[in-house]
């Protein structure tokens, strides 16, 4: 029989989405590829944006955040002149970052969408989408009014949505990062960054005992050239432990490498099928948003089922696109900037050189000047 929304994907935005749906005594079912145990063990994302929590504690999801999460309010940049730190919590909005693992989040969500009586089933890869009618790997299909594609950005949905003809606008930054998660308590009580010639350096506490780590490098690079040495090493040198003091290390649990690449779908839906999160654009990790767009579109779109489904309003459908873009639009542009003042170019000679003279000066606006620290803060914790 046919649901009223049926949701492809566990992550973020299709547990807040169908949580959100079940609230409003709107049926659904989500299908997830994968086993609950991979799910709920996937560490990526680690910043909740104010937004994100209000929607959170809003809803009843926020009791795992509240308990566990801890609030953080400082960055700190390193550069060949000294460093500087930023209370980002004092500056702007005033407004705070929760520090809670994507992973942990996602345990919550799941908990509570069973807890409310929610469908989900895990290990069911859906393999096409079309019109309502979701077809199971060796399964049988599910069809529902509506289908979410929460399914991330290799998902079957974005790929229903652009064979329907939407556009993208795409962008490569051109850089790879080496994401690492170490066994090890964060070094520093600020989010680091690092600027460097040899390349960017990162530091997020992800818990107590957990932090995660990122290097600039090459587009290609393979994870397997960089030992566990090799990355303290470097780490150590970006983040001018000579000159500030040690890192706290420890045994490498993860490393991946992550290309830089941005892109947002021109309509994040149509007819029966809506996108959100991930599927509906993909935003680099330079500003710690993705996750956070996952939930504003989750919340949206939500809404807009809503009213679809207990009233026959589309309205909110309609307007989808026009509520979610501008501010998905503005956490890119900020993602941008951010991106431009981490990496310096790569190579040498006169427009690398200019390259990195744009670095250092967007670097030295933003320690010298109020009103930049008060637009740093506002868009790096606000969605
Ligand atoms: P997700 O990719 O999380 O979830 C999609 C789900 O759909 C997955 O569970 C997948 O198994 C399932 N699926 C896919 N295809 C399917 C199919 N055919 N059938 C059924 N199920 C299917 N964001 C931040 O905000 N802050 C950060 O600090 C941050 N750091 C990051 C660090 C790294 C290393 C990476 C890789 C990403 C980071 N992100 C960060 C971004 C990241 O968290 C994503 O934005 C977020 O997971 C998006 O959530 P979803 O849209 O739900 O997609």
């Amino acid at each position: 029989e046919q649901v009223g929304v049926v949701i492809v994907g566990a992550g973020p935005a299709g547990l807040v989405l169908g949580n959100l749906l079940l609230d409003r005594g709107v049926d659904c079912v989500i299908l997830e590829r994968r086993a609950r145990a991979a799910v709920e063990g996937r560490a990526r994302a680690g910043f909740l944006a104010a937004h994100s929590v209000r929607v959170l504690t809003d809803n009843g999801l926020a009791a795992g955040l509240r308990a566990r999460g801890r609030t953080h309010a400082t960055c700190l940049f390193r550069g060949d002149r000294g460093e500087f730190t930023l209370d980002y919590g004092r500056l702007g909005r005033g407004e705070v970052h929760t520090v809670y693992p994507q992973q942990e989040l996602v345990r919550d969500l799941v908990a509570e969408y069973l807890r409310r009586g929610g469908e989900l089933w895990f290990g069911q890869e859906v393999e096409e989408i079309s019109a309502g009618r979701v077809r199971v790997r060796g399964g049988q299909d599910v069809t529902g009014r509506y289908v979410a594609g929460c399914d991330g950005h290799r998902g079957v949905a974005r790929r229903a949505l652009i064979a329907q003809g939407t556009r993208t606008s795409r962008w490569d930054h051109g850089v790879s990062w080496l994401a690492v998660l170490a066994e090890a308590p964060p070094s520093m009580a600020a989010v680091g960054y690092a600027l460097h010639e040899r390349g960017f350096a990162g530091h997020m506490a992800r818990t107590a005992s957990v932090t995660r780590y990122y290097l600039q490098c090459p587009r290609g690079t393979d994870p397997a050239e960089w030992s566990e040495d090799r990355i303290w090493t470097e780490l150590a040198t970006r983040m001018r432990t000579a000159e500030f003091g040690p890192l706290r290390q420890g045994p490498v649990l993860e490393k991946a490498v992550v290309d830089l690449r941005s892109d947002v779908l021109e309509s994040p839906g149509a007819g029966r099928l809506w996108l959100a999160g991930d599927a509906a654009g993909l935003i680099s990790p330079s500003a710690a948003k993705g996750a956070n767009l996952a939930v504003l579109q989750a919340e949206l779109l939500a809404h807009a089922l809503t009213e679809a489904l207990t009233r026959g309003d589309e309205t909110g459908l309609a307007r989808y696109a026009a509520d979610a873009l501008p501010r998905v639009w503005r956490a890119h542009e900020f993602s941008h900037w951010m991106s431009g003042l981490l990496h310096g170019p790569a190579d040498d000679g006169a427009e690398a050189r200019y390259g990195r003279a744009l670095q250092y000066a967007r670097l030295e606006s933003l320690r010298t000047s109020r009103t930049h620290q008060d637009y740093f803060a506002e868009n790096y914790t606000g969605i």
